[in-house]
């Protein structure tokens, strides 16, 4: 909460999300196509689609969308990321959710940053997948220890953005001045750098073991690697960029096209082939190249209890069994078609989804639409909302004195992430690493530990209802 003329964490998130947003369409143009794109499919979704534009008013999501949504970028070292959690929480970004990518070929284990609660989301839904890379997974001894040697002679932070990290942890925030200042020091660590601090044969070396390797530990600093806005219908957007010159990416990842949008389908324009300079030991340049930004769209959908989720993983798995092999350009249609299958055991109405404990919901008071027997639930109530059986819950809804909208998914799914990062890597290798998941190590390295992404939206849902009774009880009396 701001204070002492500081302004709020949201506030400097949103200026950073902005600023971030500049940079990259200044760096990547074919991004500016790509926001154009959304924004035009976005548009004339809400034109066609009045429920879901009135969904969208009744959550607060409506004037967030054109806002940009998330970026990602990969760490070297445990100090950078704990750096990087400090640096994240000056703007109310905060670690949320543990992702193990070793199990995907990608070797790095990963959280996103983002703001915790529905106002603040609101307010600025930016968040930043940040992975951390696991030098461990390299087998080569010595390769690992250059790694590890170039990674520790580099400092991806300014002094300018350290110290007003320090000031802000010290006195519990940053005026408006000073904020604006962090954001354009913050900034800098984000920039792509086409000279390379390694040689071109180190580099090769590491792109050899992985290309994610030699994108981390051959570059100043942890280039934002993509940026993603959200849309509302992802199908309408993979066949526009085709029509636009944006060359997409073979399948779109997570769940298959519903009527009721579940947790997060992604995807993206391939990686540009960028030029770059390679130092050499004699202080001269190298030309060479290196392929890692790239652009990527989503469409969220509700966000899934333990026992939605545990369905999703299912059906998902189900239908690359049938597949046997990873979804590709060849194999495209043939898997959303067995995608579409397996997800017909998916219930794709939102009260079933909330009756049978799928998904997340908010619930919103219509104290109008109280009828008289409902008005009767009410008065008898009990103010604690976990009274509240589902008899009576049930009554509620048909009456519609209660209203459910569903909670929107605000994190990630590690396998679509592991397709993102493999379409984007050209990597073929599907081998994956054998390394214990070690999430232990993460929070480590991170100095903290993440929160709990489901106790976020339970907690989230829990309140909405408490605030729904309250605002029931106040008018029925
Ligand atoms: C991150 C890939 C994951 C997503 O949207 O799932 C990701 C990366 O390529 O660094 O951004
Ligand atoms: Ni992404």
């Amino acid at each position: 909460t701001p204070h002492d003329g500081f302004v709020s964490r949201d506030t400097i998130r949103h200026a950073f999300s902005v600023a971030m947003s500049e940079m990259y369409q200044a760096e990547v143009p074919l991004y500016q196509d790509l926001l154009t794109l959304v924004a035009d499919v976005n548009e004339a979704t809400l034109a066609q689609d009045a429920v879901l534009a009135e969904q969208l008013a009744h959550t607060g999501e409506l004037p967030r969308l054109d806002m940009e949504r998330h970026g990602a970028i990969r760490l070297g070292t445990a100090d950078e990321l704990a750096m990087m959690r400090r640096l994240f929480a000056v703007m109310g970004m905060y670690p949320v959710g543990y992702y193990d990518l070793a199990p995907a070929s990608v070797p790095v284990h990963s959280t996103a940053f983002r703001a915790l609660d529905s106002e603040s989301l609101n307010h600025s839904p930016f968040r930043v997948f940040t992975s951390l890379l696991r030098l461990d997974l390299i087998d080569d001894t010595a390769l690992r220890a250059a790694a590890k040697a170039a990674l520790d002679a580099r400092n991806i932070f300014t002094d300018e953005a350290v110290a007003l990290i320090e000031q802000c942890e010290r006195d519990g925030g940053l005026t408006a001045a000073d904020s604006a200042r962090f954001v354009k020091a913050a900034l800098e660590t984000f920039r792509w750098h086409k000279d390379t601090p390694i040689s071109k044969t180190l580099y090769q070396q590491l792109s050899d073991q992985h290309r994610l390797i030699a994108d981390v530990v051959g570059f100043k600093g942890p280039h934002i690697n993509h940026l993603t806005p959200r849309t509302l219908d992802i199908d309408a957007v993979q066949q526009g960029m085709a029509a636009r010159g944006i060359p997409p990416k073979a399948i779109i990842e997570g769940p298959p096209r519903r009527q009721c949008p579940i947790l997060l389908r992604q995807t993206s324009f391939k990686a540009l082939q960028e030029a770059v300079s390679f130092r050499s030991a004699d202080g001269t340049y190298e030309a060479g190249e290196h392929t890692a930004r790239f652009g990527e769209i989503e469409q969220r959908g509700a966000a899934l209890t333990a026992k939605g989720r545990a369905l999703y993983d299912r059906l998902l798995a189900q239908a690359r069994t049938e597949l046997g092999a990873m979804p590709n350009e060849d194999n495209a249609e043939h898997y959303m078609q067995l995608l579409s299958a397996a997800f017909s055991a998916f219930p794709d109405d939102y009260r079933t989804l909330h009756d049978e404990g799928l998904a997340y919901f908010y619930y919103q008071p219509v104290p109008d639409a109280a009828d008289k027997d409902t008005l009767a639930i009410i008065t008898e109530m009990n103010s604690d909302p976990h009274a509240l059986n589902s008899a009576d819950m049930g009554s509620l809804l048909d009456a519609g004195a209660l209203r459910i909208e569903p909670i929107v998914y605000e994190d990630f799914l590690p396998v679509s992430a592991a397709g993102i990062f493999q379409s984007n890597l050209q990597e073929d290798n599907t081998s994956a690493y054998t390394g214990a998941s070690n999430k232990d190590e993460f929070e480590q390295a991170l100095g903290a530990p993440v929160y709990d992404e489901m106790a976020l939206y339970t907690a989230m849902q829990d309140q909405s209802l408490a605030h729904s009774v309250h605002v029931l009880q106040g008018t029925a009396e």
